[in-house]
Order: structure tokens, then C-alpha cells, then sequence
């Protein structure tokens, strides 16, 4: 038995306002379906965010139809179930995949008349795929209930399709938690979060494109799974290829600038590459700085964006030696003009990211209890915390390459 699992396809998705972003997202499916009708698969899962919005064009629409209609030329099902872009909590509300129920062969799970469940005579037995499509955290007790009803259903084979943020997978915003999920399934796959994670029983295949420049660097393509007699299953991911690439550079606004960048654009713009720019600078430059960029660089790629950011602003944050200084130092230096108690909890959550746990306490510890005592300032430290990772996400990312560049 080889299944074929995609999610998160977001057709329509005009990217960055460009039609050309549009088509790649059409061109990644057709590549997918493509792919997968060559690997000679015997059922589609397709965990969510089919489309990137709840109302989509006649031309998106008959993008999905095209997909659909090789699929069905060579018998294969689609099983899919809806996720939180292509929802909307509205009692006259049709999904757009409802339209090609009659003519294709598939199946849209978990909605409002729709199936919880399918079962599919195979050459392991029986497969039972059941799936929930998206509910919002008010839904939760609604999503709980289907879960444990789910839980009990028995099958040679059980698999569940979720598009649902689960607390361990994503902390700050979540509808349930990993210990809500059933445990009789042998494969939950979870659309939702765009990046591959393979979680054990649990496992996110990925978008099928990158939907902002963080998700350019991680992979995306299309998971398959072989399952044999014994019940075993082996998962295969396969990599699309992009159609075109999308680098974040990081610059200093001096004496090289003109030159280094120019020879990066020459050699990565290709005329229809993206590239995000981040240009540390004085402020009496930026207007020199986006001429050039406007002249001479913007037409090697097929975008540009540049954010400009004050060297002295960026010499507070992070003129450190990497040996001396910690990550207090530079937390503190940014959090100079806050008040002690925003002081003091940075450091409680400094010290409990030492048991690498700092996510979740400070959603436990913050967010739940603090936040109500100190609502304002709170709010603002979180989104603080969250830029903060993000940065040094960031930074440590860089160390990293850096350091494999050299090898
Ligand atoms: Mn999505």
C-alpha cells in the first residue's frame, strides 16, 4: 500500500502581489500530482489549506480541477480535509473543494455533512482514514469529542488527518494538546505548519511552497508512505523543486557594499529570483543606498525588498564578543528602557530556557498568569520575546552556515 501525502498547497496565493508567485504555487501542485501519479500511489491525503482563502477565482479553481482530473485518469482517490484558510464560521458557508465531489473522485472529511471516516479495502486490510477539518480553540471541546470518538473505531490500518495547531507543535497559539490526540492511529499526518517534521507517529509532510522567506530555506515537496503486511510504514519525502529561489542577505551599508552587492545579484538574481535585503546604515544614506539598489540591483531579480535598519541602533544590539558575552547581556541592553518587573521576567525566562523549555513557560507562567496582572506591559514584553527568538533564531542560523561555508 503507498500513499501519497500533501498539504498546505494554498492555491491563489499571490505572493508578494505577483502574478508569477500565483502561478509557481499552480505550477509546485501540477509538479506534485505529477510526481505522484509517477510513483504509482494508491490514495491521495491531502491534510489542508488546499486554497489560501475561503473564496478563491474561477482560475485557482479550475487549477485544483486540473490536478484532480489527472488523478482520476489514473483511478487515484483524493482524500482531503479543510484547514483554517479555507474556513469560515458560517452556516451558509460552501467549501470551494464541495464543487468537485460529483465529477472526481474525492473525499472531504470531517465538515459540516461530511464523513468522519472512510475505509478502504487494500492489500493490508482494511485502511481506515478519518480526518477532522479545521476548528477553531472555541471548537476545542468539539474537536476533543471527535478525536475520542475517532479513538474507538477499529481497523487493520488507522490513519488521521488534523489541521490543527497542537500545543507541543506550536506554542503560542493552539487549539489542543498532544495528550488530547488518540492513540490508536498509526499515522497522524497534520497539515498546518509548513515545515517537514517527522514527529514519530505524528507527521507534518510540509507546504508545497514557501509561503514566506523563512519557509525559502527548508524544503518542500510531496511524502510518501509504503506500509507492508506487518503494519510497518516507511516515509519517503521528495523534494520539489522550486521555481525560483528566495535569498535573505544581511548587509553592512560601507565601502564594500556597492561591489559585494552587485556581485550577488549578478551572480544569484538570474532576472527572476527574490531577494530580501537587510541594510544596516546611517540614516543620512538610506536615500543613496536605495538608488543604487533601485538602479543596479532591482533589475537582476524579479524582486527585491529592503528593509534598512540604523547602525547605531544595530551596534546596541549586537556589538558583542561571542565568547564573553551572553544572551543576558544583549536581552538587557534591549530591554534598557523597560520597567524591573519586565526585567526580572526576562530573566525567569532566560533561566528556564536553560532546560530548553523557555516556549513553554512562558506560555504557562506568562501568558496565563502574569500577563493578567501586568496586561500592558506583558503584551508588549511577548511580542518583544518573540522578535527576540526570532532574531536569534536568526543569528545562530547564520553562525551555523557561516561556520559550514568554511569547511
Ligand atoms: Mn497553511
Amino acid at each position: 500500500m503507498k500513499i501519497a501525502v500533501i498539504t498546505d498547497i494554498h492555491l491563489g496565493y499571490r505572493q508578494y502581489k505577483l502574478e508569477e508567485r500565483k502561478q509557481d504555487f499552480y505550477d509546485t501542485f501540477q509538479k506534485a500530482i505529477d510526481l505522484i501519479i509517477k510513483n504509482d500511489v494508491d490514495l491521495v491525503l491531502n491534510c489542508g489549506d488546499t486554497f489560501d482563502k475561503a473564496h478563491e477565482s474561477a482560475e485557482t479553481i479550475d487549477e485544483f480541477r486540473k490536478g484532480l482530473k489527472k488523478l482520476k485518469e489514473h483511478n487515484i482517490k483524493m482524500v482531503a480535509i479543510l484547514g483554517n484558510h479555507e474556513v469560515i464560521q458560517r452556516d451558509s458557508f460552501v467549501p470551494i473543494l464541495n464543487l468537485y465531489e460529483d465529477d472526481y473522485d474525492i473525499d472531504i472529511l470531517g465538515y459540516k455533512g461530511k464523513k468522519d471516516y472512510i475505509t478502504i479495502d487494500t492489500d493490508i486490510g482494511e485502511l481506515l482514514v478519518s480526518g477532522i477539518s479545521f476548528l477553531s480553540a472555541s471548537q476545542s471541546d468539539s474537536l476533543k469529542n471527535k478525536l475520542q470518538y475517532l479513538d474507538t473505531l477499529k481497523s487493520d490500518f488507522k490513519i488521521l488527518m488534523l489541521h490543527q495547531a497542537i500545543k507541543e507543535d506550536f506554542p503560542f497559539s493552539y487549539e489542543i494538546e498532544e495528550n488530547d490526540l488518540p492513540t490508536s492511529f498509526n499515522c497522524i499526518l497534520c497539515g498546518h505548519i509548513h515545515e517537514v517534521c517527522d514527529y514519530g507517529v505524528r507527521y507534518y509532510p510540509g507546504s508545497l511552497n514557501p509561503c514566506n522567506i523563512k519557509e525559502a530555506m527548508d524544503p518542500h515537496g510531496v511524502t510518501f508512505i509504503t506500509i507492508d503486511k506487518q503494519k510497518k510504514y516507511d516515509i519517503d519525502f521528495v523534494e520539489i523543486e522550486q521555481p525560483r529561489k528566495m535569498f535573505f542577505q544581511r548587509m553592512t551599508y560601507n565601502d564594500d557594499f556597492v561591489k559585494n552587492l552587485k556581485d550577488f545579484a549578478k551572480k544569484n538574481g538570474q532576472g527572476k529570483n527574490i531577494l530580501h535585503l537587510e541594510v544596516m546604515i546611517d540614516e543620512n544614506q538610506i536615500v543613496d543606498a536605495n538608488d543604487f539598489i533601485s538602479r543596479e540591483i532591482q533589475k537582476e531579480f524579479l524582486r527585491v525588498t529592503t528593509r534598512f535598519k540604523y547602525k547605531e541602533e544595530q551596534k546596541n544590539n549586537y556589538n558583542f564578543d561571542m565568547g564573553k558575552t551572553t544572551i543576558k547581556d544583549i536581552l538587557m541592553k534591549r530591554l534598557e528602557d523597560e520597567s524591573n518587573e519586565v526585567k526580572e521576567l526576562t530573566i525567569k525566562i532566560l533561566e528556564a530556557s536553560k532546560d530548553n523549555d523557555s516556549l513553554e513557560f512562558i506560555h504557562d507562567n506568562y501568558k496565563n498568569n502574569i500577563e493578567k496582572s501586568y496586561k500592558k506591559d506583558f503584551k508588549d514584553l511577548e511580542n518583544k520575546m518573540r522578535a527576540e527568538i526570532k532574531e536569534y533564531e536568526n543569528f545562530f542560523n547564520k553562525l551555523g552556515e557561516d561556520k559550514y561555508a568554511r569547511k
